[in-house]
């Protein structure tokens, strides 16, 4: 490119809303996925109950979804609960259980307007009914949305996937509905959640663990992953721009030359 500026200033005239002038939108990763880790320790640090902290970030959702949003993200995964987040105290879970309905009254006017469809990869059956009630009345009235789709990981583990996967599969070759000589990665892939989606270019994890913890095992194969410091409630526009910008800087060779 020439003019570094020259995408920043067509953006300026498409947009009023300023991005980046350092990212570039003809290489944008189509799928991100977040660990959106931090929150009770961000209230923990300024006194506040952790549920606080959770509360926090889940109004950072929204923020980011459009932020991924404006840059043409066509699919953000966020990790919302795992399957070992049942093992937290009673009143913890009880709380980020009521959150999928809180959430949607506060956001769905605005993710609607932007033509964001919701989903969620995990397993529905252990979910209280108001959480899953919450989460499929989203699902329904966003299905026929064309724009990004916001897919939440909640009651998710990558192992457990892997597992019921593979017990999908050998129940299919059991009643010959599946052959074993077809099975390789693209076949397998689809034994999991998220069959229909393309496996994450990036991963994003906030305050500065660095572990996958269980999370998209067999999607990430080949993703990019990138940490920060900063706590999840305190994720910005601008920090989440510059995980893209240094994902186009990493050249991508799939373990190739
Ligand atoms: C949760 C807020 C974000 C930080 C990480 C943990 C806490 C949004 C949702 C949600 C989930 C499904 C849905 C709509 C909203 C959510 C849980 C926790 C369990 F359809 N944030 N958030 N769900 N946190």
């Amino acid at each position: 490119m020439l003019n570094p500026f020259k995408k920043w200033l067509g953006n300026l005239e498409k947009k009023d809303a300023p991005i980046s002038p350092s990212i570039d939108l003809a290489n944008v990763p189509t799928h991100v996925a977040i660990i959106m880790d931090g929150n009770g320790r961000w209230a923990k640090q300024r006194g506040l109950p952790r549920v606080a902290g959770h509360h926090s970030g889940m109004k950072n959702v929204k923020k980011i979804t459009i932020a991924a949003n404006d840059i043409g993200v066509k699919v953000l995964t966020m990790y919302a609960f795992s399957t070992e987040n049942w093992k937290r105290p009673k009143e913890e879970v009880e709380f980020l259980m009521k959150l999928p309905q809180e959430f949607f009254p506060m956001e769905i006017a605005e993710l609607v307007e932007k033509n964001v469809r919701i989903r969620m990869t995990g397993w529905k059956e252990s979910l209280p009914d108001h959480t899953l009630s919450a989460i499929e009345d989203a699902i329904e009235r966003t299905k026929h949305n064309t724009g990004l789709i916001l897919n939440f990981a909640l009651n998710y583990g990558g192992r457990k996937e892997i597992l019921a996967g593979i017990q999908d599969m050998v129940q299919d070759v059991q009643a010959g509905t599946f052959h074993m000589e077809d099975l390789d990665e693209e076949t397998f892939s689809s034994y999991m959640l998220t069959e229909d989606l393309p496996d994450p270019d990036l991963l994003i994890r906030t305050s500065g663990e660095l572990r996958l913890s269980n999370f998209l095992l067999w999607q990430l194969a080949y993703s990019e992953l990138w940490f920060t410091d900063a706590y999840w409630p305190e994720f910005t526009e601008d920090i989440f721009y510059q995980a893209i910008a240094e994902y186009q800087r990493r050249a991508r060779r799939y373990g190739g030359i």
